[in-house]
């Protein structure tokens, strides 16, 4: 497969990095272009993502896709070799269950967390917390939600992993699901087997620098952004 593969990303996007995981883990070389998705979106990007507008757009021989969840699928049809995603239909189909269950479920709940106040916050932050511990049931008795090997599901899982805290401290969520989450051991081991898988540690952004990014781009401005 020899046309040109780029990715428009941006660095604290646990979406772009998604996507950065998977054509690293099957060592596929692609182009990265970095966007100021928050200041100036390129010609490019908008051209390549008029509907959302948003980072991660894969481009392949010229031809975009955006919505990390559609790219990360369209790379495992593309590029057999190092499969992420189980051969068995029933197998592939459960693991695109927990990619969206991650996506609707526990980001759909971080993300009415940080839009609502009061008691709906609350009420929105307990669902996350909820989501967590359905996670927590799923990783019993294995490695990775991909079994032995990281798969699909652990791509897509990589904000739990590494981004949580920067997310409640930028969307002021106050740390209740940090603490839920020392409460809950296999997923805890997940999250340090994960971080420290050495094609995963090169698509995590600096800690320090993904606190202070949350904090000046989210952070006191949280009903409107
Ligand atoms: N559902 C999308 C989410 C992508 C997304 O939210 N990207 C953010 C960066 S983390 C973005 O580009 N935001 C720009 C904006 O909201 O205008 C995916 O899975 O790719």
């Amino acid at each position: 497969m020899g046309e040109k593969v780029e990715v428009f990303g941006a660095w604290f996007s646990p979406f772009s990095r998604r996507v950065e995981l998977a054509l690293k883990l099957k060592d596929i070389e692609y182009d990265y272009i970095e966007e100021e998705v928050y200041k100036k979106k390129s010609d490019l990007l908008l051209k390549f993502n008029p509907v959302y507008k948003k980072v991660p757009v894969f481009v392949h021989a010229g031809k975009p896709i955006a919505e990390s969840i559609v790219i990360l699928q369209y790379i495992e049809e593309t590029w057999k070799d190092n499969p992420i995603l189980p051969q068995h239909p029933y197998h592939k189909a459960l693991a695109l269950f927990w990619a969206n269950f991650l996506n609707d479920k526990l980001l759909g709940a971080i993300m009415k967390a940080r839009r609502r106040q009061g008691k709906e916050k609350e009420e929105a932050i307990a669902e996350a917390c909820e989501a967590l511990k359905v996670l927590e049931d799923e990783l019993k008795g294995k490695r990775f939600f991909g079994g032995e090997k990281l798969g699909f599901v652990d791509i897509v899982a990589n904000f739990v992993a590494y981004w949580i805290p920067a997310i409640e401290e930028g969307f002021g969520l106050g740390g209740a699901l940090s603490s839920e989450m020392e409460k809950l051991p296999n997923l805890q081991r997940w999250c340090n087997e994960f971080v420290e898988h050495t094609i995963v540690k090169d698509t995590l952004p600096p800690k320090q620098d993904l606190l202070a990014f949350c904090i000046s781009q989210f952070g006191n401005n949280v009903a409107s952004k």
